[in-house]
């Protein structure tokens, strides 16, 4: 993993609002993510199929964003769907992030936002393999250190495959979305699959963060451009595309502008993304991908750090008192330590 990163690729991220680091994972990190991704979200899209057929699970749709989108029947039939879970995942137990609703977009196929892209949310909590590759704390570290933070949480993690002949990925920001808001939040952006201009790769307005406001965002459907309606000053720019070979990976700030185009290939583009929040985050009320249960216990203003639900990726150390060069006597210079 290249995980020490240049001056050059912090202050990219920090005027451009991403940064894109070709060949991020070698070869063999690469087909961890690959094999380990593709087995989680068919496990998942079983359940659902499970749950569909069994009736545990409603067919539905909604344009909404990022958001676990089947309602279950009720609290009975979520407790159905917990069972029906952990039959296809043979899992013990059910992670607290899972209230009854099956965290994908997929519950009704022919909507247009299941054809954007499979998404399937919260796999580090069910799948051991995903938990182990999204909780580096290599990529914790890299994460904070591009954000300019002393600690990285989890907000969240999807996998988001673009089906083949799939429809595009409307223009949008991130963190507005989210449970929590901070300058500081983040994406990586992981390609599975080479990501190019034909099948839906990545494009950014470059420096949109530095203006782009919380209270204004657009959901993922089909008014592709809508969000130019919302920063008209943003047609001035124009927008820059990161296609890159399988295994980099994009950082965006989670208030810059991003898009995907449609994948006109007759292969899917699969990606993976996690959303990363700083350490300290409190909660703005939204409840975005948090469960009804945990939901529940929040109120504004309460720190976002329970471990389960967003585990700590990454803390810098106390920084140590000044250390000097024992031999080196006085004058000598501290020595540092950084991010
Ligand atoms: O993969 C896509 O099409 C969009 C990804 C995205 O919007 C994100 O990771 O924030």
């Amino acid at each position: 993993m290249k995980d020490v990163l240049t001056p050059e690729q912090i202050s990219t991220y920090h005027e451009q609002g991403f940064v894109a680091i070709e060949g991020f994972f070698d070869a063999e990190e690469r087909r961890q993510w690959w094999e380990a991704t593709e087995d989680a979200v068919q496990r998942r899209l079983s359940a659902l199929r499970a749950g569909l057929e069994s009736g545990t699970v409603r067919k539905s749709f909604t344009s909404r964003v990022k958001a676990p989108v089947l309602g279950m029947l009720g609290p009975k039939g979520a407790q159905t769907a917990r069972n029906a879970l952990r039959a296809v995942l043979g899992e013990k137990r059910v992670p607290k992030g899972f209230n009854g609703v099956m965290n994908t977009n997929q519950g009704d196929e022919d909507s247009y936002y299941a054809r954007v892209y499979i998404q399937c949310i919260r796999l580090h909590a069910e799948h051991e393999q995903m938990r182990k590759l999204i909780l580096d704390p290599r990529i914790g570290r890299v994460a904070a250190t591009l954000a300019g933070t002393t600690g990285m949480r989890l907000y969240h993690d999807q996998a988001l495959f673009k089906p083949a002949q799939g429809n595009p990925t409307a223009w949008h920001l991130d963190n507005p979305f989210w449970s929590f808001h901070s300058p500081k939040a983040m994406t990586m952006w992981i390609a599975l699959d080479d990501a190019t201009l034909g099948n839906g790769c990545m494009w950014y307005v470059p420096g949109s963060h530095k203006t782009a406001t919380a209270d204004k965002n657009l959901n993922i459907g089909e008014d592709f451009a809508g969000l130019f309606k919302m920063y008209p000053e943003w047609k001035k720019i124009d927008p820059v595309a990161a296609p890159c070979p399988a295994g980099s990976v994009v950082f965006h700030n989670g208030l810059t502008a991003h898009a995907a185009g449609a994948n006109m290939t007759n292969h899917p583009r699969r990606a993976f993304a996690v959303a990363f929040m700083p350490e300290g985050s409190v909660f703005n009320g939204r409840q975005d991908v948090l469960s009804s249960d945990y939901f529940k216990t929040l109120n504004v203003g309460d720190v976002l750090n329970d471990n389960e639900v967003h585990p700590l990726l990454w803390r810098q150390e106390k920084p140590a008192e000044p250390a000097f060069r024992a031999a080196a006597g006085a004058g000598a210079a501290p020595v540092a330590r950084t991010a």
